[in-house]
């Protein structure tokens, strides 16, 4: 059994499409808590953070929108997180996927001083990995993975506590790749589990490979769930539809192979705008799939790993 702290992160000044700040109250109509209770954990609801006092920074990129939102939302989420993490495992319930510069950095002060090492799995269309000198678009979303692997750019946000080595992040269900992110992963050593290669070798040896890279280095896994991983026919609610995503069963395969490990300590849930979903199909599969990472199976069985 686990304790599980629901972190409500409605943030939506990542991107452009007002919606987002509806996730929490989204996942919980969708039944995250009963979910979890069904399955014998324990759930704690903290209800939704809202972000402290606004600064004034500023940066040079002037396509830069909410820089003061975005940083006071690290700071708040950083500090949730980094308590959470003391107490059981985190769930963040997003709010745009800006919410990871905070909840990834709370959870790295976290496994520092555990003296741990922490791997972050990023199931996403995208690779964030855009600095704020980079970013055409503007939208902070599309920055975390700079961040938490300490690349340059964010001066104007708080240090980040222990950066994640490149080695230790791992990036599935990539199909959408700006220019400026092409050159920083080509010439870093992520792990960029793209379209092309999950089509050949399937999501589970992938999947495992990195699991079993975790265990190895007795590391701590944060999960970061993207609702645009999955294929829009499944998961219309998100602003950054990508086609050619997972689908119903390999999203669910992927759940089951982390539960399975044993491995994840902590999650963000991000991107779910429930003002584009169709009667709340984009929650409830989300919700599911939460239930498919915290233990739910058609069948005890042994598995490879379990
Ligand atoms: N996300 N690369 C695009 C941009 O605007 O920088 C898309 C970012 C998507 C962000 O997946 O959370
Ligand atoms: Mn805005
Ligand atoms: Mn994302
Ligand atoms: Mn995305």
């Amino acid at each position: 059994m686990t304790h599980c702290i629901l972190i409500g992160a409605p943030v939506d000044s990542g991107q452009q499409r007002p919606g987002c700040l509806m996730g929490p109250a989204a996942y919980r109509v969708a039944g995250i808590g009963r979910t979890l209770q069904s399955l014998g954990h324990g759930v704690e609801d903290r209800g939704d953070m809202t972000p402290g006092p606004l600064g004034c920074e500023s940066t040079p990129n002037a396509a830069v929108r909410h820089l003061p939102e975005t940083v006071a939302w690290v700071r708040t989420l950083a500090e949730a997180g980094e308590r959470a993490m003391a107490e059981g495992m985190p769930i963040f319930l997003g709010g745009d996927h800006s919410l990871s510069l905070g909840s990834v950095a709370g959870i790295a002060a976290h496994a520092k001083a555990q003296g741990r090492p922490l791997f972050v799995l990023w199931l996403d269309a995208h690779t964030d990995i855009h600095s704020v000198a980079t970013t055409e678009s503007g939208n902070l979303h599309g920055t975390p993975i700079a961040y938490i692997s300490g690349r340059p750019g964010f001066e104007a946000f708080p240090p980040f506590p222990a950066p994640v080595p490149e080695e230790n992040i791992c990036l599935f269900g990539i199909r959408s790749v700006d220019p400026a992110e092409h050159a920083a992963l080509e010439a870093s050593d992520i792990t960029v589990n793209d379209m092309r290669v999950l089509d050949e070798f399937g999501f589970a040896v992938p999947m495992r490979a990195f699991l079993d890279k975790v265990r190895a280095a007795n590391g701590m896994l944060h999960v970061s769930l993207d609702v645009d991983f999955l294929d829009p026919s499944v998961a219309p609610a998100v602003g950054t539809t990508v086609p050619g995503g997972a689908t119903f069963r390999e999203a669910h395969l992927v759940c089951e192979l982390i539960h399975e490990s044993g491995l994840m300590t902590s999650l963000d849930l991000v991107e779910l705008n429930p003002f584009l979903d169709e009667r709340g199909k984009t929650a409830r599969m989300m919700v599911d799939l939460v239930g498919s990472l915290m233990g739910r199976k058609v069948f005890d069985r042994p598995t490879r790993s379990g």
